[in-house]
Formats: structure tokens, sequence, C-alpha cells
């Protein structure tokens, strides 16, 4: 359902450079020579995703979110800040003498996509636990892949993974996701030693609809989704069509080129 939508329209000439002070984020600053063009889309973007929130620029900042743009040169939003309410932000920006920029939000059943791993203990128990942990907790399971036993990856001195992914619906935010994630992962005793070393329960985010997140302890899309292959190949079972936010390749683009070096179990739930 699209729950929200803004557009606007903003003569290039009339943008004073000095706004970009006010508007611009580090990451936009970053990107690119700061002309006028460039800086009036920004304004005209972040003007109509505030339209698209219903709520205006009131309690939100200009720099809570940056639009920066793929490969490609397609623009896409990047959110600073918890925003509620939708799981896909699209975007759209035309120049000439004007830029004119249209903001689409919109709330889909499920496409957010959980990876999970586990190799200490009794790891097929541990995943099960953690499954049944979330829904107790009110999320929906849409869709669980199949059981992936994976070779270590990062920090190889350690036992074999179990991983799968799961599709959930729920509305809440991203930041609150990641907050039950971190408690379920409490509860279930995980124990945060050493980076990427043994662990019983992990739980990732690897995609919240389309939105990418950069905030201090949140980064969505998954930030090695593309070197894993223990997230490709379950997000493959579950959603060919499913496309990278910012790469926008799908789910089958990444999985064509992996060597099957995993091993795949039928699991009942
Ligand atoms: N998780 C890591 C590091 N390495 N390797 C496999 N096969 N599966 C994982 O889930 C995994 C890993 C850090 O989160
Ligand atoms: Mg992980
Ligand atoms: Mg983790």
């Amino acid at each position: 359902m699209i729950v929200g939508l803004g557009n606007d329209i903003l003569e290039i000439q009339r943008v004073n450079v000095e706004i970009e002070r006010r508007i611009l984020t580090d990451l936009e600053k970053n990107k690119r020579k700061l002309d006028a063009q460039y800086i009036a889309g920004r304004f005209s973007l972040k003007e109509a995703f505030f339209k698209a929130l219903g709520t205006g620029i009131g309690g939100n900042s200009f720099k809570d979110i940056s639009f920066l743009n793929n490969e490609n040169g397609k623009p896409y939003a990047v959110f600073h800040k918890e925003f509620d309410g939708f799981n896909f932000c699209h975007v759209s920006l035309s120049h000439d003498e004007y830029v004119i920029s249209t903001v689409i939000l919109e709330k889909v059943e499920g496409n957010i996509f959980l990876g999970l791993g586990s190799n200490i203990g009794d790891k097929e128990k541990n995943l099960r636990v953690a499954l049944k942990k979330l829904k107790a907790n009110g999320l929906r399971l849409v869709n669980v892949s199949s059981l992936y036993i994976t070779e270590p990856y990062g920090y190889v001195e350690q036992d074999v993974f179990y991983n799968i992914v799961v599709e959930i619906d729920s509305n809440l935010p991203y930041l609150k996701l990641l907050n039950l994630i971190l408690k379920i992962e409490n509860e279930m005793g995980r124990k945060r030693l050493k980076k990427w070393g043994p662990r019983n329960i992990d739980i990732d985010i690897l995609f919240y609809g389309n939105l990418v997140v950069e905030m201090a302890d949140l980064k969505i899309p998954h930030y090695d989704f593309e070197n894993r292959d223990f997230f490709i190949a379950p997000m493959y079972e579950l959603s060919e069509e499913f496309k990278h936010p910012i790469s926008m390749k799908t789910m089958r683009d990444y999985y064509v080129n992996l060597k099957e070096k995993w091993k795949k179990i039928d699991w009942s739930l």
C-alpha cells in the first residue's frame, strides 16, 4: 500500500549554494562536486520526502536523510534516523532549468529478510529457538529457507555454520527491530568474544524492503552481503526477483555466479 507521496520543484538559479551547509550530509558532500544543480536536487528531494512523510520538515532535519546515486546514476535515499510506517522508498529526480523530484513511500507485506547463523552447540535447535522467539515477539514468519551447512567465512579456524534466511512481516521500524534482535541474542546467551568468531546464534538484518539505513549501530542492507554465499543462496531460494536496493541486482544475478560449496538440507519447522 502506498502510504505517502511527495513532489517538489525548484529553479536551479535560485539556489544559494550557501544552503549547502544546512542541507547536505557528509555523505552527500563526499560524493560529488557541489554545483548548484546537485545542491538543488538534494534540497528538492528532501522537501519531497518530508511531504511524502506527511509531517513536513517539523521535528526532522535535512541531515536525517541523504540522497545518493548508485553506479548507474539512479538516486536513492539513505536514512540516518528512525522513520516509521514504510519499508519501500521510491525516488525520482529530473533537471533542466528546474529540478523536479518525486518520492513515494510504500508499506509492502513481508520483504524484511533476516540472516541467521549458528556454529556452537545444537546448531539446528539454536536456529529453531531463535525463530520461535522472533514469532513470540510478534514478528510474522512469511517464509523460511532450507538449512545451509556452510564453511566458516572470514575467520576460518572454527566449526561449520548452519545458516538460514527468514522473510518476516512486521510494523517495527528498523531500529526497534534491531533492538528486538539484540534482546533475543542476549536471552539465548550470545557472547560477543571475537569478531567473526564462533557464535551459538547470530541474527542479522539483511534487507528491510528497499530501505538503505546508515546509523551509528545499524547498516542496511548488510554491509558484506555480496561476499557471503550463505546469505545469497537462501535469499535466492526465497525471492529470486528481490533487488538489492543500491546495486539493483536481483538475487538471481548474485546467485548465478556462485559455485555451490554449501550443503542444502530440507527441514520442517
Ligand atoms: N558469520 C560470520 C562470520 N563467518 N561464516 C559462515 N559460514 N556463516 C556465518 O553465518 C558467518 C560466517 C559473522 O557473522
Ligand atoms: Mg553476522
Ligand atoms: Mg550479527
